[in-house]
């Protein structure tokens, strides 16, 4: 998988993509991560991205131009399976639309920014606009991190049991059961007996049940049947 990021601040990407299991899966090249700085792609010396709005209103609007030549740049190189847009008005992000994303070979990520793009880069440019939750961020960067490490995690080989990003809290509608390490008792704190018992079938259906006791508890919008 290859994931292409444009946006003004691509230091703050940098360092989220240098670290722990996004770094490693880009060391052992299950995913290439290539940020673009928009500036690169300005219309003049002074690198300018961004401009007053038509008809007034705070705030700097991205322009068409810089953007056009930047994906249009990236467009002639491979074709992108989706050339997402992220923005508090996008569709809600979640684990079917991580999952979906998995399974694409490109994928082009254009970060929003204060008061938007023109509009013309969502008619013309954009395939889909992701939202990452219903609450406003100062750049759409963190939008973009967040979705990248929810589908970097994904693909196969980059966790290193590869069963345990299927049992994550969401993958079936479930959230995860709790979970215990060593000692079994700690200040009084014990472990459920259930877990070391070794019985590994009565483990499972504990875990199961705890799994829907929890999500009835704090997620039943997330329970169907
Ligand atoms: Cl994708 N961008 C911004 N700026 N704020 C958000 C968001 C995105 N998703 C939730 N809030």
């Amino acid at each position: 998988m290859r994931i292409d990021i444009i946006t003004c601040l691509p230091k703050l990407l940098d360092s989220f993509f240098a670290h722990s299991i996004l770094k490693r899966a880009i060391d052992k090249h299950l995913v290439e991560v290539i940020v673009h700085d928009l500036r690169d792609y300005s219309i003049n010396k002074h690198r300018q991205v961004d401009d007053y709005a038509f008809g007034g209103g705070a705030g700097m609007v991205l322009m068409v131009e810089p953007i056009h030549k930047c994906i249009t740049a990236l467009k002639s190189e491979r074709t992108y399976d989706t050339i997402i847009y992220t923005t508090p008005d996008g569709e809600l992000f979640d684990q079917k639309k991580a999952n979906r994303l998995s399974l694409m070979q490109n994928i082009m990520i254009l970060c929003g920014h204060y008061k938007g793009v023109d509009e013309r880069v969502r008619e013309h440019l954009i395939t889909d606009e992701i939202s990452i939750g219903n609450y406003v961020l100062s750049g759409g960067e963190l939008a973009a991190a967040v979705i990248s490490d929810a589908v970097i995690r994904l693909i196969p080989g980059v966790l290193s049991d590869e069963s345990s990003a299927l049992s994550d809290s969401f993958q079936d509608d479930l959230l995860a059961p709790p979970v215990y390490t060593r000692p079994a008792e700690y200040n009084g704190w014990k472990v459920p007996q259930i877990l070391l018992s070794g019985n590994t079938k009565e483990i499972e259906q504990w875990q199961l049940q705890q799994s829907i006791e929890r999500t009835k508890m704090r997620r039943p919008g997330l329970l169907k049947d």
